[in-house]
């Protein structure tokens, strides 16, 4: 009996110490030490056998049951650190970073074009002491066409070229027509209404969008971007403007180019011109760039007509002034070469990331 139950223990011991070694892993292991260690493991039912021994067998199986079952807990201890160890190597591995990689290349972003060529005309300006003036997208007829000395019959506020938000025609009160509400089409009502508050002198540029009912084409957008410019003073002429004019065309396109007056009409001023650059491919001989003309046309200007002095309290006895406009995203395709304004307004950014 008593050779017996050692041989038992000494079976289950190695078998139990085998399992142990080979366990793959802490839950493996777990479950071994439950098989042979639980409640109802193996070497926990000899144990409880013990008590059926003879008397003076038991001190002897007892002594070799206790150091089985010391053996095995001292294995299942090693082993069980022995895998948390590896456990934690590989995680750390996996975890590992490598700091002598190359870091990762961010894309970065920058300014659109259209605003980058805004604030290259801006800069000019504010070198010349103008202030930046803004006002609402959303504005009234009387500021937008009659303050500007548009007749009542004037094409442009035509709802076919006009995009009208309110419409109060046909309303009773005599001046109804003047709170008719609208998109600007130019930024020119900013600059009436810095002449409503302000005194001469006045100088001011004047950014922001624009919308017009054209469809897009190459050389068409139903909004854009205006910059106009209004000086008003004692003592200002025709040649005040020109030499305005040349300077922002040498600082925008480049000392070389040279400045034309075309004579041409605007409502809001008297005379009224449009402005050409000589051509950067030909200097002016003609070629297939400018199509043949050898000068290239950026903006328009003139004197501001008398009549709009008179609509905002301005003496034009004592004052004189002279104010132009131009189209930011025309200013860029003119200085970049780019042939069709609707690319500016598209999002690709294949071709935006070039500028
Ligand atoms: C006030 C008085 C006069 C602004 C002016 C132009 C000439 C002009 C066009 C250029 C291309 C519009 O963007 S475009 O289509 N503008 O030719 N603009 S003079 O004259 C003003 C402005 C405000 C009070």
């Amino acid at each position: 009996m008593r050779m017996e139950i050692t041989e038992r223990l000494v079976d289950l011991r190695d078998e139990a110490l085998s399992k142990v070694a080979s366990a793959k892993d802490l839950e493996e292991l777990e479950s071994v030490r439950v098989a042979y260690l639980g409640k109802k493991g193996a070497l926990t039912a000899v144990l409880r056998g013990l008590g059926e021994l003879p008397a003076q067998q038991r001190p002897a199986v007892g002594r070799i049951s206790n150091e089985v079952r010391e053996a095995l807990e001292s294995a299942l201890a090693e082993r069980k650190q022995a895998l948390e160890r590896e456990a934690l190597e590989r995680r750390i591995a996996r975890e590992a970073v490598d700091v002598t990689l190359p870091g990762r290349q961010r894309v970065l972003g920058h300014q659109h074009i259209i605003h980058q060529i805004v604030d290259e005309i801006v800069d000019v300006f504010v070198g010349l002491g103008y202030r930046i003036a803004e006002g609402p997208e959303v504005e009234l007829d009387y500021y937008n066409f009659t303050a500007l000395n548009h007749p009542p019959e004037h094409p442009a506020r035509a709802a076919t070229d006009t995009f009208y938000v309110r419409d109060m025609t046909g309303a009773s009160s005599p001046d109804a027509f003047d709170s008719e509400v609208l998109l600007r089409t130019h930024t020119s009502p900013v600059q009436v209404r810095v002449m409503e508050k302000q005194r001469p002198p006045i100088y001011v540029l004047a950014p922001g969008k624009v919308f017009r009912r054209d469809v897009a084409d190459p050389s068409h957008l139903p909004q854009f971007t205006q910059i106009e410019g209004l000086v008003v003073d004692e003592g200002i002429t025709f040649g005040d403007l020109k030499g305005t004019l040349e300077r922002f065309v040498h600082e925008i396109f480049g000392p070389d180019r040279r400045v034309r007056l075309r004579p041409h009409f605007f409502p809001f001023t008297e005379p009224s011109a449009e402005v050409d650059v000589s051509c950067a491919m030909c200097g002016g001989e003609g070629c297939r760039s400018c199509g043949g003309e050898g000068w290239l046309e950026v903006l328009g200007c003139g004197m501001v007509d008398p009549n709009v002095f008179r609509y905002v309290g301005i003496d034009p006895e004592r004052y004189s002034g002279f104010a132009f406009g131009m189209g930011a995203e025309r200013i860029a395709a003119l200085k970049h070469g780019i042939p069709d304004l609707r690319l500016l307004i598209e999002g690709d950014m294949r071709f935006l990331r070039q500028f």
